[in-house]
C-alpha cells in the first residue's frame, strides 16, 4: 500500500504523491520564504520533519504538468548579475542563503560566511529559477548526487523527467544529466524545467557529439559555444576537466587501469593529437567570465582519478589535483564558485590523505567524490564497495558524494538501481553527518530507535530511508495488521526479543521498587534458578 501514484502523462508515468506516512509541509523563513520539509506523522501523535529534496512532486496539492515545467520559485530573487560568492564577500545575505539557513538549521550569517570563504557553494544558476536553493560544503549536511541520462534516442520527455523525479524522491540533492545522443539539448531542457534540485552536466560530452565523437576535432570555439548553450538553458554546475595537462598524460602509462574518466580521456586524446596544452586550461579565464555571468558553479573534474586500487594516490592523480588548486584560485578571483571532483577507487588507508591534500591545495573548496570504491573485487555490489569509501571520505570532510549504482562497471542503471544507489548513498552521507556531529543528524536516529524500542513498527518504517522496503520485508513473514504493534518480529521470535526482555526488566524494576541494575541482578538470579530447574539446557525443544 504505497501512497505514490503513477500519474499518467501522455501515456508515460511520472511519479507523484507523498512518500508513505508523510506529507509535504513548509517552514517559513524570517522574510516569509517557504522552505519545504517532509513531515512524518507518528502513531504516538508526534511528528518528525526531515530535509526534503523531492520538490512539488510529493505535494498532494501540487498540480504538475511536465510540459509546462515547475513554478519558477526563484525568479527575481537575486536580480543583479552577481554570483552568490560575490554577494557573500560583500556581506549580503541573499534570499538563497536565508532559505538554506532554515533548511540546514543554521544561521543565515553562517551560510554567508561559508560561501564567502569558498568553503561552501550554492550551485543554483540564475537561469534555473525552478531549483530550490541548497548548499554544498563540509560544515553542512553531506549531499548526494545521482547521475542520470545516457538515454536511448527513442526515450520520451516523461521518461527523462521520471528518472529525475525518482532520484530526488529518495533523496538525491543534485542530479547530473550525462545524456549523450541526438536529443541531448531537448532532454536537458525538460529535465531543467522540471527539476527542483540543481542540475549538473559535463559539457565536453555534448561538444564531442558535435564533432561526431572524434576528440581531435574539438576546438575551443566549439566548446565555448556549448558552454554558453548550456548556461543559457540553466545548468547549475559543470564538470570541466581542466586539470588534465599534456605533461601529466605520460604519468598514467604505467597504471593498471590508465585513464578511466570519460572527460579525462577525451582531453588527453586532444592534447596528444595536437601536442598542445588543453584549451580548458589555456582558456580558463575566459571560461570563468562566462560562468560568472550566469552564476554557474565549476566542478573541476578529476580526469586522472584512479580507476583501480593499485592506482590510488599516484603521481598522475595528485599532479592533477595541484593544477585544480591553481585553477580554484583563478576562478575565485573571477567571483566564480568552485568545487573539486575526487576519486574513484581508493583503499581505506589512503582515503584521508585525499581530503587533506584537496583542502590544502584547493583552499578548502568543497570536495565532491565518486565513492571511492574501497575494493575492486565486487562488481554487482559496487554501490556497497563505494559506499564504504564514501562514508569514510565524507567523515573526513567530503561535502558531496556522487552515487554509484549496483550496475557500475557492468551496464546502465534502471529505475530500481537508481533507487538502490540513492538510498545506499544516503546511508553513507548520514553516517558521516553523525560522525561529524551535525546537530540534526542524530535526532532522526533517536526517533527511529525510540519507535523500534517501543514496537511502533509503522513509525519505524516511516522514519526509515526506504519505508516501502522496510514494510515489505516485515510483512513477508508477519503480514497481519496486529503484528504492526506486536512486541517482537520474526527474526528472534517472541521469546528471544532483546528489546522486549529489556522492557520486562524495566517493568519488573518499577513493580519491585528496584533500580534497573538491581532489577537485572534480581532477574538474572531468578532466570538462573529457572535455567537450572529446567535441566540447564541452552536450546529448548520447540514446543517449550
Ligand atoms: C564525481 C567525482 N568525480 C567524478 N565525478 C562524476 O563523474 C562527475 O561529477 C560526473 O558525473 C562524472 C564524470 O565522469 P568522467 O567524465 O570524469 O568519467
Ligand atoms: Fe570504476
Amino acid at each position: 500500500m504505497s501512497a505514490a501514484t503513477d500519474s499518467s502523462v501522455n501515456g508515460s508515468a511520472v511519479t507523484t504523491g507523498p512518500i508513505e506516512g508523510s506529507a509535504k509541509a513548509y517552514a517559513p523563513t524570517e522574510s516569509g520564504l517557504q522552505v519545504p520539509v517532509r513531515r512524518i506523522a507518528l502513531t504516538n501523535g508526534e511528528h518528525f520533519d526531515v530535509y526534503d529534496t523531492s520538490g512539488p512532486y510529493t505535494d498532494s496539492d501540487a498540480d504538475i504538468d511536465v510540459h509546462n515545467g515547475l513554478y519558477p520559485l526563484r525568479r527575481g530573487w537575486s536580480s543583479e548579475h552577481r554570483t552568490q560568492l560575490e554577494w557573500a564577500r560583500d556581506g549580503v545575505v541573499t534570499p538563497e542563503m536565508e532559505f538554506i539557513a532554515v533548511r540546514e538549521g543554521v544561521t543565515a550569517e553562517f551560510v554567508r560566511s561559508e560561501v564567502a570563504s569558498g568553503r561552501a557553494v550554492i550551485p543554483v544558476s540564475r537561469k534555473h529559477p525552478e531549483a530550490e536553493p541548497m548548499i554544498i560544503g563540509k560544515n553542512f549536511l553531506v549531499k548526494v548526487n545521482a547521475n542520470l541520462g545516457n538515454s536511448a534516442v527513442t526515450s520520451s520527455v516523461e521518461e527523462e523527467v521520471e528518472k529525475m523525479v525518482w532520484a530526488t524522491r529518495w533523496g538525491a540533492d543534485t542530479i547530473m544529466d550525462l545524456s549523450t545522443g541526438k536529443r541531448i539539448h531537448e532532454t536537458r531542457e525538460w529535465i531543467l524545467r522540471n527539476s527542483p534540485v540543481p542540475v549538473g552536466t559535463v559539457p565536453i560530452y555534448q561538444a564531442l557529439e558535435k564533432v561526431d565523437g572524434e576528440p581531435e576535432k574539438l576546438t575551443w570555439e566549439l566548446y565555448r559555444d556549448t558552454i554558453i548553450e548550456q548556461c543559457e538553458q540553466g545548468v547549475d554546475y559543470m564538470t570541466v576537466h581542466a586539470g588534465v595537462l599534456l605533461r601529466y598524460v605520460p604519468l598514467t602509462a604505467q597504471r593498471v587501469t590508465g585513464i578511466v574518466s570519460r572527460g579525462g580521456s577525451i582531453m588527453a586524446a586532444w592534447c596528444l593529437a595536437h601536442h598542445r596544452e588543453s584549451f580548458l586550461y589555456t582558456r580558463f579565464s575566459e571560461l570563468c567570465e562566462i560562468l560568472r555571468s550566469y552564476d554557474v558553479t565549476f566542478s573541476l573534474g578529476d580526469g586522472l582519478r584512479p580507476g583501480s586500487i593499485a592506482d590510488a594516490n599516484d603521481r598522475a592523480q595528485f599532479a592533477e589535483l595541484e593544477t585544480l588548486g591553481e585553477l580554484t584560485h583563478i576562478a575565485r578571483d573571477h567571483g566564480v564558485q568552485v568545487m573539486i571532483e575526487g576519486p574513484g577507487h581508493v583503499p581505506m588507508d589512503k582515503i584521508k590523505e585525499n581530503v587533506e591534500l584537496e583542502e590544502k591545495l584547493c583552499g578548502e573548496a568543497p570536495f565532491y567524490t565518486l565513492g571511492p570504491l574501497a575494493t575492486d573485487i565486487a562488481p554487482a555490489y559496487d554501490h556497497i564497495t563505494s559506499a564504504i569509501g564514501a562514508a569514510e571520505i565524507a567523515r573526513h570532510g567530503t561535502a558531496m558524494l556522487c552515487y554509484v549504482t549496483p550496475k557500475e562497471h557492468l551496464g546502465l542503471p534502471n529505475r530500481d538501481d537508481v533507487k538502490t544507489g540513492v538510498i545506499t548513498y544516503k546511508i553513507a552521507a548520514h553516517s558521516a553527518d553523525l560522525a561529524k556531529g551535525h546537530p540534526r543528524a542524530q535526532e532522526r536516529d533517536d526517533a527511529l530507535s525510540k519507535a523500534r524500542f517501543e514496537f511502533r513498527w509503522i513509525d519505524q518504517f516511516n522514519l526509515s530511508l526506504d519505508p516501502d522496503t522496510a514494510r515489505a520485508y516485515h510483512d513477508e513473514t508477519l503480514p497481519a495488521e496486529p503484528a504492526k504493534t506486536a512486541h517482537f518480529c520474526s527474526m528472534c521470535g517472541p521469546k528471544f526479543c532483546s528489546m522486549r526482555i529489556t522492557q520486562d526488566i524495566r517493568a519488573y524494576a518499577e513493580e519491585h521498587g528496584l533500580s534497573s541494575v538491581e532489577a537485572i541482578e534480581e532477574g538474572m538470579r531468578e532466570k538462573s534458578e529457572e535455567f537450572s530447574s529446567r535441566g540447564g539446557r541452552v536450546y529448548l525443544p520447540v514446543a517449550e
